[in-house]
């Protein structure tokens, strides 16, 4: 991997991942719809709308692999999901497609499957049950991501991401919490490990409360250092200040599940 380019890099994820990639891949190529506020002289950027395929060409040309980490990462208006993560996304493995860029990392979400109750334990071989507008989005990048994969010979990784951050910040986050090099880790499995096709993994860390198999990703080497239980006194003392919320406990995607609950299954069975 010479050349890596990352979309969203203003983003939350994308800012850390700047500073945590940097040196790792010669040629690191940020891209993002506005410049980051602290680029540093020697980083290169490349501004682009990615609902624009030909802005989205001009990005990848080159590149010998893609950690897509674009688009709106939270629930959003339809036109806004439609724009930025169901065109964008298609954009972005179509450019990668037509650029014959070798690796595409998606940053999918936890939120693909939110709507699991928190006491089935899933693997990634379970069907998507999106919990959000935003949820969907990601469940159809993973469906982009084996298309482009079986069909064009790219080789994907979708990454579900739980909570990327310093500490789980909630009882929920202490299943889903994942560190940033724990993030690393899976990222260079995508863009390096000779075996990968298409895969998906869990963006968790070595979180006792986990809801999740992960075996996919311990079969390629991954090796998660950050354990969630190191912070359960504060993250349970956070927890207790918060509303209750009885469809969002229920289900692993929390308050993407209630936000918007109308005559739905409230509890789902397990
Ligand atoms: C996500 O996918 C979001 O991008 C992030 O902002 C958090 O809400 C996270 O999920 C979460 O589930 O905690």
């Amino acid at each position: 991997m010479q050349t890596v380019l990352v979309t969203g890099a203003a983003g939350g994820i994308g800012t850390r991942l700047r500073q945590l990639l940097k040196g790792v891949y010669p040629n690191l190529r940020l891209s993002d719809m506005k410049e980051p506020g602290d680029l540093a002289r020697e980083e290169m950027f490349m501004r682009a709308d990615l609902a624009d395929l030909a802005q989205v060409e001009r990005i990848v040309a080159g590149a010998d692999g893609i950690v897509h980490l674009g688009g709106f990462s939270v629930e959003g208006p339809w036109d806004t999901i439609l724009q930025s993560n169901i065109i964008g996304c298609y954009n972005l493995f179509e450019a990668a497609r037509r650029h014959r860029v070798e690796r595409v990392v998606f940053a999918s979400s936890n939120h693909a499957v939110g709507f699991y109750p928190r006491q089935r334990r899933i693997g990634t071989d379970a069907a998507v049950r999106p919990d959000s507008r935003y949820g969907v989005s990601k469940a159809f990048g993973e469906a982009l991501a084996a298309l482009y994969a079986y069909k064009h010979g790219l080789r994907v990784t979708c990454i579900r991401i739980g909570n990327f951050g310093d500490a789980p910040l909630d009882r929920r986050r202490l299943a889903i919490w994942i560190s940033p090099p724990d993030l690393v880790q899976l990222i260079r499995i995508g863009l390096e490990h000779p075996d990968v096709r298409h895969e998906i993994f869990f963006g968790a860390s070595d979180n006792a409360r986990a809801w999740w198999d992960n075996s996919a990703a311990f079969r390629l080497g991954y090796r998660p250092q950050g354990r969630a239980e190191d912070y359960s006194a504060q993250a349970l003392a956070a927890d207790a200040k918060l509303p209750p919320d009885p469809v969002g406990d229920w289900y692993q995607g929390g308050p993407f599940c209630s936000d918007e609950f109308d005559d739905g299954i409230e509890r789902a069975p397990v």
